[in-house]
């Protein structure tokens, strides 16, 4: 069967490009089941999808989608239906909202496959193809007349080195750069691809949305993962690499010898990254080391508050500011950039302990700090304490997605003006108040190459907001 997977745009935020990695796995699959298949990502594309299928005269469409694309998701959907073809629609957002997509008021989709779906796209095609029960498809839902009729779930892959690398060769690789947030990207004209070492993570942080991966942890063979990155460094000339875990460093020895076996093997020579993953209480001195010989560059860190109590009570994170503190001295004394990922306006968060969080950002002084707005995602602890206590005022998907500045919920004695208020001091304090930060930004050549994007960024984060700070209000 001609497939064509496809990831709608992003209007919320464009910044940076990922390769869709989910996407890539289904199509190594595919090909390796028999099928021809393409993919559309339409974030960096410059043809429409519509050409794209007519030219490949595509019979199916597999669309993927998180919670803030799932708009631009039934919108290209309805556009290959109209073209003849069938349309399922799989992904986090899927997995946690299956049947609203296939409510009556989306008839461009046909069918929703959750959770992870490396088996299942298999049986599926292998079911339009007349050569499957479609009862027997794991994961799908699909119309039966009026009804909904909802299979039996898929199962996670007990062993991922049973599924094959990920399609990378079909990406137009050269369009993804700037694997990093914000105005820093290493290299924006990088051979950038993502790897993902391991899946799930056992931890139970209130504001993590984990529909795919979940709480079970499973980790790739090192063999296994070397592999793959010999590959992209060797054959497929990766220029720099991002590591997308869930947490890769959940097993301290195994994270040390998967950076032996890099150096080992002469992979060290292309710069890594950790976009995703890298725990702070799973860390020592020796890890840093051997990431920076092994070629890493730079580490992020979720960090999320500077008050303990938000900390381990409301998001549940499991780690103490000094095992952070630890771990950004760490990393420092081994020569690699740090970034800090700090979130703004968990319930029951006051004036106060936003401003723990400011100081702590000051104090930790990473490279690069990105701040985020809470944003409660269906499946989350925090969604659920938030609708029992509160009032998700969010109403469209849109505004799920995390750098928008808009808060998006009400709690008792809890101010979302304030929230977004102290969001963008944060910004400004860390950014723009300190004249030696402003100085080592507008001296590095990247600071001039990314201009459009800082200029964009300071836009929303520095000039005083007209517009209203809180998202839609339900109808
Ligand atoms: C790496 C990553 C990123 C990267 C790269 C994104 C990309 N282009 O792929 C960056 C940093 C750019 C990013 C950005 C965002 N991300 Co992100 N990201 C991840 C992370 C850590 C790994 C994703 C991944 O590669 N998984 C590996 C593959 C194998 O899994 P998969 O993509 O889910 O695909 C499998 C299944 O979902 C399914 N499937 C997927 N698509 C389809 C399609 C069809 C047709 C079918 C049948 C099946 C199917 O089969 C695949 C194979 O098993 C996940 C956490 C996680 N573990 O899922 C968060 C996660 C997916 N991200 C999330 C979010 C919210 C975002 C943003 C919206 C944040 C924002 N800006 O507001 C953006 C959206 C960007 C975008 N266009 O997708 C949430 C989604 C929650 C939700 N309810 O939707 C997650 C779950 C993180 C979290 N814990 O909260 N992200
Ligand atoms: S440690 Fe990271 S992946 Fe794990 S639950 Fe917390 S935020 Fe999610």
């Amino acid at each position: 069967m001609r497939v064509l997977l496809a990831s709608p745009e992003s209007e919320v935020w464009t910044s940076r490009k990922h390769i869709p990695l989910g996407l890539g796995y289904l199509a190594s699959v595919l090909r390796e089941n028999g099928h021809q298949v393409g993919i559309y990502d339409a974030a960096i594309e410059d043809e429409t999808v519509e050409t794209i299928i007519r030219r490949g005269s595509y019979e199916l469409i597999g669309i993927t989608a998180v919670t803030p694309l799932i708009v631009d998701a039934w919108n290209m959907a309805r556009k290959a239906k109209a073209l003849g073809l069938t349309t399922v629609l799989g992904g986090p957002h899927l997995t946690l909202m299956p049947e609203e997509s296939l409510s009556a008021e989306h008839p461009e989709v046909d069918y929703v496959i959750q959770g992870e779906a490396e088996e299942s796209i298999i049986e599926f095609v292998n079911a339009l193809e007349g050569r499957y029960p479609m009862e027997l498809v794991h994961g799908l839902h699909w119309r039966n007349g009026d009804e909904i009729t909802v299979n039996a779930p898929a199962r996670l892959v007990p062993n991922l080195d049973d599924i094959p690398y990920p399609a990378h060769d079909l990406f137009k690789i050269t369009r993804y750069t700037n694997l990093q947030p914000l105005t820093d990207g290493l290299d924006t004209k990088a051979r950038a691809y993502t790897i993902m070492t391991s899946r799930g993570c056992p931890y139970k942080c209130t504001y993590c949305s984990k529909p795919i991966t979940g709480s079970t942890w499973r980790p790739r063979s090192v063999d296994n993962v070397i592999g793959e990155w010999r590959w992209l460094v060797q054959d497929l000339k990766a220029t720099e690499i991002g590591m997308t875990d869930d947490i890769w460093n959940l097993k301290l020895d195994r994270a040390k010898e998967l950076c032996r076996r890099i150096i080992a093997e002469g992979l060290n020579t292309v710069p890594w990254v950790t976009v995703h993953g890298m725990k702070v209480n799973h860390t020592d001195a020796e890890l840093f080391q051997l990431m920076k010989q092994a070629g890493c560059k730079r580490v992020g860190f979720g960090v999320e508050s500077g008050d303990p109590t938000i900390l381990r009570n409301v998001i549940k994170k499991s780690q103490s500011l000094d095992q952070v503190r630890n771990a950004f001295k760490w990393a420092r004394e081994a020569g690699l950039q740090t970034m800090g990922f700090f979130i703004f306006g968990m319930p029951q968060e006051t004036e106060e302990t936003m401003e723990k969080t400011i100081q702590f950002a000051l104090e930790l002084d990473p490279d690069l700090a990105n701040f985020m707005l809470a944003t409660p995602y269906p499946g989350t602890e925090m969604y659920d304490v938030i609708n029992k206590y509160g009032n998700i005022f969010a109403n469209e998907w849109e505004d799920y997605a995390i750098q928008s500045d808009k808060a998006r919920f009400t709690m008792p004695d809890y101010d979302p003006e304030l929230v977004v208020k102290k969001w963008k001091e944060a910004y400004r304090r860390f950014y723009l108040y300190r004249p030696k930060r402003v100085w080592q930004k507008v001296s590095k050549k990247s600071f001039w190459t990314d201009l459009p994007s800082t200029v964009s960024n300071a836009v929303r984060f520095f000039i005083p907001d007209k517009n209203p700070t809180l998202a839609k209000k339900s109808a």
